[in-house]
């Protein structure tokens, strides 16, 4: 398409644990023009799509589901060796709002590495229903990347979602430790997000 061309490219990987809402949010961030291929020597396939900004164009890859970054079966096998392929890729780090505790393992796993990454925390809607509330904002200080709630099924933060993937951080695993622990000096207690909005600045 003319005018795309001066866009910068930019890869996606959506990561999470199964049954988190990742295609839903696939589906909703790259509409209809997706590609499913099957991973080579494998039966698993993956979902490609594109998501494009007013600056940059978004390589989405729909990742299979995993629970950690030590394979315990096939689909977990291809979503760690699209991860080790890409190392470049921005993360979309989904977890299912009900459920955080459990999504943060592989979310810490992925930070480990070395990944730019942001944490979506999707299916808010039904949090709110069960009464479940979200420290985002505590999280977000913890981890020192941006940390956003979604609904795939309403729409609910999709557009803060698009908007706030290029403020993607790396993250120290042992600041994170320390920041969780309360065990900080002032200057380690600043998260590395850089300037994402969410936090009113007291983050940075
Ligand atoms: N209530 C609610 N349901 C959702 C949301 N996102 C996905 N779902 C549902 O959760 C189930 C799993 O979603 P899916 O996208 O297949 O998860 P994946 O395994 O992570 O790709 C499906 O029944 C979706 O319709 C959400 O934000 N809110
Ligand atoms: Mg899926």
């Amino acid at each position: 398409m003319a005018g795309n061309k001066n866009k910068d490219k930019e890869k996606i990987l959506m990561v999470g644990n199964p049954n988190v809402g990742k295609s839903a949010l696939f589906n909703r961030l790259t509409g209809a023009d997706a590609t499913v291929s099957n991973y080579p020597g494998t039966t698993v396939d993956y979902t490609k799509g594109m998501l494009e900004t007013s600056e940059i164009i978004y390589e989405i890859t729909d990742v299979p589901g995993m629970y950690s970054l030590e394979p315990k079966d096939g689909a977990e096998e291809v979503a760690l060796k699209i991860l080790e392929n890409n190392r470049d890729a921005t993360i979309l780090m989904v977890l299912d709002a009900t459920r955080v505790e459990r999504g943060l393992y592989l979310a810490l796993e992925v930070i480990e590495r070395g990944y730019r990454a942001v944490l979506v925390i999707n299916m808010i809607d039904a949090a709110h229903e069960k009464g479940v509330s979200v420290d985002i904002y505590n999280l977000q200080k913890i981890l020192g990347i941006p940390v956003i709630t979604t609904s795939a099924l309403s729409g609910e933060g999709l557009l803060d979602l698009t908007d706030r993937i290029r403020y993607a951080q790396a993250s120290d695993i042992e600041l994170i430790e320390k920041r969780a622990k309360g065990e900080v000096t002032e200057e380690e207690s600043k998260g590395g997000c850089a300037g994402c909005g969410l936090c009113g600045g007291g983050c940075i």
